[in-house]
């Protein structure tokens, strides 16, 4: 048993997990926190740093750790992968002209060996815009087949 399965598995005897929300600026992923609390969300600045909230959820806390996209911050994400039980990767669907910028950053995510073992999720957000992209054109840029794509958006 590897280091690392050794330290996840005593963590999962706390109950309690990391969960990290990244992916470009402007993906929605504070508007998606933000809605789970239930707060306001017509009032949604760009993150310069990070938001952490924790939620209970099925007898676990989860401490979901929400970092800011831009491209200057990104170099700073490597500061948060240790210890991360999951990455919650948003997506953009209706950012055509960056799903590019957006896979590479993801292409990139996957080499961390610190990542390595946590749990990916893909969050396919703003499918409520006209014109954004479907599931299946957003699983033909990204990175790999078998990787698992969530729908979602934070209007109705
Ligand atoms: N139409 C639509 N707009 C959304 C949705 N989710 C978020 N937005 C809008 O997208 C913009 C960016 O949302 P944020 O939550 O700040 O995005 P972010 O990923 O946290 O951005 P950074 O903090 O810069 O990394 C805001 O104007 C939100 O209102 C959605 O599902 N549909
Ligand atoms: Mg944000």
């Amino acid at each position: 048993m590897g280091l690392l399965t050794i330290i996840r598995k005593n963590r999962l005897k706390e109950r309690e997990m990391r969960i990290l929300f990244l992916g470009l600026d402007n993906a929605g992923k504070t508007t998606i926190l933000k809605k789970l609390n239930g707060e306001d969300i017509s009032t949604v600045s760009p993150t310069l740093g990070f938001n952490i909230k924790s939620f209970g959820y099925g007898g676990y806390t989860l401490n979901v750790w929400d970092i800011g996209g831009q491209k200057t911050l990104r170099p700073y994400w490597r500061n948060y992968f240790e210890s991360t039980d999951a990455v919650v990767w948003v997506v953009d669907s209706s950012d055509r002209l960056r799903m590019q910028d957006c896979k590479e950053e993801l292409i990139g995510l996957l080499q961390e060996d610190r990542l390595a073992g946590a749990t990916l999720l893909i969050f396919a957000n703003k499918q409520d815009l006209d014109g954004s992209m479907s599931l299946t054109e957003i699983r033909d840029v990204s990175p790999g087949s078998g990787l698992q794509i969530e729908q979602s958006t934070n209007r109705e």
